[in-house]
């Protein structure tokens, strides 16, 4: 089938969800003429299989609030492609969730998941609930009653759920309490766990670790470190607060972190005492990030992103489409030599083109990310070995995994002495998914 006709059903099959529409137009364009050169997958249509989940769960979730008022939010679970391995995707919890949203995640996950190395099919869920301004107890029940109704639906060899943005290690203690209650078992069916009950060392870490990682691969192969390189992050969540931990690690100078309100810009660079502030700023008060300001040296710009502070590498670690065509060029025009999301599909797709036409390494979410459900694929091989492994182990595997993820970019992204890492992430992302599925036959 031509791209075209492809991409038409697509949108025609999902009126309105144009997270899907934009995550399904980026893959396929890279694949499909990679798609074309081997007839077996044509034949097969597998393209026409793998933009249709396999199954789309939607359900009411009913709870309590502190006043014992009935509240009313949505709940999903999109499983998306098991060929490779059980379904395994964050859950979000934001005002903003909506079907397209979460079936652009699970589908990004697909090949972010294989590109991992590890044995994990792609899905995502979540809810429109949203835990900003909520007691704990709320929380507590609406997790309780989210879990009731999605328990029949996983499982530790069926899908495995993790964090996402709105959900850390609080909601999943919530959520693996009640599927355990419902269940009677005692199984990985959720990572990003508490290390008291089968978390891994390293999974709050990771994805922010591994953008860092990723970055480091790709300067490396021009001779380059991060030593002495300046940076820009956006978001100031679990992905930004470890993607500064480990710049500031590596001697990188974090100049900025933001949140919904604006960003901070901290022009004498970000120290390991400032991101303890942050952290207990997001993590514990759960207060705007411009209190920071009240102790630290620094300038918080209310509304705007920080695209537009000089810097050497750009991580944006917020949240989908908050790069736009216009904040790439004036990355590009003030010297920004790389960008490594954090995010998911961080950037428009107008943004995207200027990073590929201006040649600057450019590291897509599925290959720069990849590392936060890389240990959550670690978290359930320990969760089945009953075995926990420590931090340097973690770490030793967590960056083979982000040097493996980097090789397969640059073998299936090669252009003319550059590498496309983002013609690299969709085919190599996409050969191993689509070979399961030609062993499958037609399903
Ligand atoms: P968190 O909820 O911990 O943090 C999200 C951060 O992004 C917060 O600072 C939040 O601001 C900000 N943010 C969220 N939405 C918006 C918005 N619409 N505009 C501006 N800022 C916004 O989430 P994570 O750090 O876990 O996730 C961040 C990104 O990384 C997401 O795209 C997620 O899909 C992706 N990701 C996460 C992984 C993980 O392991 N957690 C793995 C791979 C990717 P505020 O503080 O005001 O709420
Ligand atoms: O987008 C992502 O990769 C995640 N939110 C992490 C998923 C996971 O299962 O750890």
């Amino acid at each position: 089938m031509e791209v075209d006709v492809l991409l038409d059903n697509v949108k025609r099959k999902n009126p309105g969800e144009l997270e899907f529409h934009q995550a399904v137009t980026e893959v396929v364009q890279h694949v499909a003429p990679f798609a074309a050169r081997n007839p077996k997958y044509r034949k097969m249509a597998i393209l026409e299989r793998l933009v249709e989940p396999d199954r789309v769960v939607m359900f009411r979730v009913a709870w309590l609030d502190d006043n014992n008022n009935v509240q009313v939010n949505r709940g999903y679970r999109i499983q998306f492609n098991n060929a490779i391995g059980p379904y395994k995707g964050g859950l979000r919890f934001d005002g903003s969730v909506s079907l397209s949203i979460l079936k652009f995640l699970a589908f990004e996950q697909i090949f972010k998941n294989s590109l991992t190395t590890l044995p994990m099919g792609g899905g995502k869920g979540g809810s429109d609930f949203s835990p900003k301004g909520k007691s704990d107890m709320e929380v507590m029940r609406f997790c309780q009653s989210f879990m009731t109704e999605l328990a029949r639906h996983i499982g530790a060899n069926v899908d495995v759920p993790a964090g996402d943005i709105g959900v850390g290690a609080r909601e999943v203690g919530y959520l693996f309490g009640q599927y355990k209650r419902l269940r009677n078992k005692f199984e990985g069916v959720l990572t990003g766990k508490g290390a008291e009950y089968g978390g891994s060392k390293i999974r709050p870490e990771a994805t922010g670790y591994g953008a860092v990682y990723f970055a480091e691969e790709m300067l490396k192969r021009n001779n380059d470190g991060i030593e002495g390189k300046s940076a820009t992050i956006s978001g100031s969540g679990n992905v930004a607060q470890y993607a500064a931990e480990k710049l500031i690690q590596l001697g990188a100078k974090v100049l900025s972190l933001s949140d919904r309100q604006g960003t901070l810009y901290i022009p004498g660079g970000l120290t390991e005492e400032g991101l303890a502030r942050v952290m207990q700023i997001k993590n514990e008060e759960r207060a705007p990030l411009s209190v920071f300001c009240d102790s630290f040296e620094a300038e918080f710009r209310e509304g705007q992103n920080p695209w537009s502070i000089n810097c050497d590498m750009a991580y944006p670690c917020a949240t989908q489409n908050e790069l736009d065509e216009n904040d790439a060029r004036t990355l590009v025009e003030n010297g920004c030599m790389l960008v490594s999301e954090g995010a998911n599909m961080p950037s428009t797709p107008g943004a995207v083109e200027v990073f590929e036409g201006s040649k600057i390494m450019y590291a897509p979410g599925k290959a720069a990310n990849a590392g936060g459900v890389a240990v959550s694929g670690l978290e359930m091989s320990q969760n089945s070995q009953r075995l926990s492994w420590d931090s340097e182990e973690v770490d030793r595997r967590l960056k083979k995994i982000m040097s493996d993820v980097h090789e397969s970019c640059v073998e299936y992204g090669r252009e003319n002495g550059h590498v496309n890492y983002v013609a690299g992430a969709n085919i190599a992302g996409f050969v191993k998914v689509a070979n399961a599925m030609l062993a499958y036959g037609v399903v």
